[in-house]
């Protein structure tokens, strides 16, 4: 099922500079953007892109791109999946809207059962479809509240959750989230989180330290039954690839049990194959009361999920949940095209030996290069933390060079961190063993480089 422009016209999946980056081309529509555009937005990548296919985009100079970024974790099944292309081009074909809460349509429906088979737990579950990661945690924590009949939640240092009024009061990180857009909703309670690279206490017990101070806090500071949810992201994204202690996460889900606390999973980032289960608490057998899911769903199109057991999903009244778009029925066909190619394509199986090339590539290169302080990650979601060496300083400075190195040959690749010191690895679940490996030599030149 290959889509015709592609299976006429295939984009090489190579590596290839044809100009500086930018070139003439894109630098005069880069100079446009800048007239036309907000100035709000980064820019990461200073390339217009074209056509994109697989792991490689093309750019208006006809340089190929290596994608290690996946739009954020989003084309996990490659840019223009076929079977993604084919799917909403027959949707698209068929009908472009209706809003779902007027008159329904098959695919939305297709796609709550899929989640609701696909995610953690036996019990009935249900689902609803929004546009957005930050919309879908909006709902998320809107149902939770109103199924709890309680209003406080509990987030986490280092979390990231959008950009909307409630998700920046979820989201950690002043600048460049928070910082001038306040103020913010209320009765939102930050708690600390282990980070192991940097964890002062005791290495051995972390997990129980830092859940008993968590939930120490919780009763002390805001009272367990006042807690409507406790939402956290199993590994967090944004944040610099922050993965919990063992043993941290069943904790806390056990804790939420206990005391009636909705658990809700972003695995927005994390989710859909991702880090080589298809959702990341999976790795520790945690089952959330409700997880939500956007980015890797669809294969590129808006589309965003909140999954939760059927007693949750149902306690809102009819004319509660809604909006325009949530749903829309293009964006539900990417989805069943993505799900159809994970499946097929065995991702899943897939993201782990991405994983392991890239484990084991970065640690080589970790144990070359001191500003490199630590190798972090699961599955095809790896990073690493870039210091001061001889120290665990963040040293911002060395990734800029690392990351322009990279960018002037034609490698794209992500940076995170509360620090903005951490490198990201997000590549799409086809990227071939060669192209990942070409990638990772560029990147090795650039730290040899320093
Ligand atoms: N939850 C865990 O990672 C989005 C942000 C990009 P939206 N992360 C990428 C940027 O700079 O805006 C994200 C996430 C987690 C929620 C979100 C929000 O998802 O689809 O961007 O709204």
């Amino acid at each position: 099922m290959t889509t015709r422009a592609h299976a006429q016209n295939p984009l090489p999946q190579s590596r290839h500079i044809a100009t500086e980056i930018p070139g003439p081309l894109s630098a005069q529509v880069i100079a446009r953007r800048k007239e036309a555009v907000s100035a709000g937005l980064g820019m990461a990548f200073p390339a217009i892109i074209t056509r994109a296919e697989g792991a490689i985009m093309e750019d208006l100079d006809g340089n190929r791109i290596i994608d290690l970024g996946s739009g954020i974790g989003v084309v996990n099944v490659g840019n223009a999946n076929p079977a993604v292309v084919s799917r909403v081009t027959e949707a698209v074909q068929a009908f472009t809207h209706t809003n779902f809460t007027t008159a329904p349509y098959l695919g939305y429906i297709e796609v709550c059962e899929a989640l609701n088979e696909l995610t953690p737990g036996t019990f009935k579950k249900k689902s609803l479809l929004q546009n957005s990661g930050a919309e879908a945690v909006e709902n998320a924590i809107k149902i939770a509240r109103h199924y709890t009949k309680r209003q406080a939640i509990v987030v986490f240092e280092h979390a990231y959750h959008g950009r909307t009024n409630l998700t920046m009061a979820l989201t950690a990180k002043n600048m460049p989230y928070k910082d001038g857009f306040g103020p913010f909703a209320n009765e939102i309670y930050r708690m600390p989180m282990p980070y192991p690279y940097r964890y002062e206490g005791n290495a051995a017990t972390m997990a129980a330290d830092a859940l008993a101070d968590v939930t120490h806090k919780i009763e002390k500071e805001i009272g367990a039954d006042r807690v409507a949810a406790i939402i956290i992201e199993p590994i967090q994204g944004e944040g610099g690839f922050i993965v919990p202690p063992k043993g941290f996460l069943p904790g806390l889900s056990e804790y939420a049990t206990k005391h009636g606390i909705v658990f809700i999973a972003d695995e927005v980032q994390t989710g859909f194959a991702r880090t080589g289960n298809y959702f990341a608490v999976e790795d520790e057998n945690v089952v959330p009361d409700m997880i939500v899911t956007a980015k890797g769903i669809a294969g590129g199109l808006p589309l965003a999920a909140v999954t939760a057991r059927a007693e949750i999903m149902d306690s809102s009244h009819v004319g509660g949940l809604g909006g325009t778009y949530g749903g829309n029925p293009i964006a539900c066909a990417a989805a069943l095209g993505a799900m159809q190619a994970i499946r097929e394509e065995k991702l899943v199986d897939r993201a782990r030996e991405i994983g392991k090339i890239l484990h084991d590539s970065l640690t080589a290169m970790a144990a070359k290069y001191s500003v490199i302080g630590e190798v972090r990650g699961r599955g095809a979601m790896q990073a690493i933390e870039i210091v001061v060496a001889g120290s665990k300083d963040p040293n911002p400075a060395a990734m800029a060079t690392v990351i322009k190195y990279c960018q002037a040959r034609g490698v794209l690749i992500l940076t995170a961190g509360t620090y903005g010191n951490v490198i990201r690895f997000l590549p799409p679940l086809v990227i071939s063993d060669e192209l990942l490996k070409d990638a990772l030599g560029v990147l090795d030149e650039a730290f040899a480089s320093l």
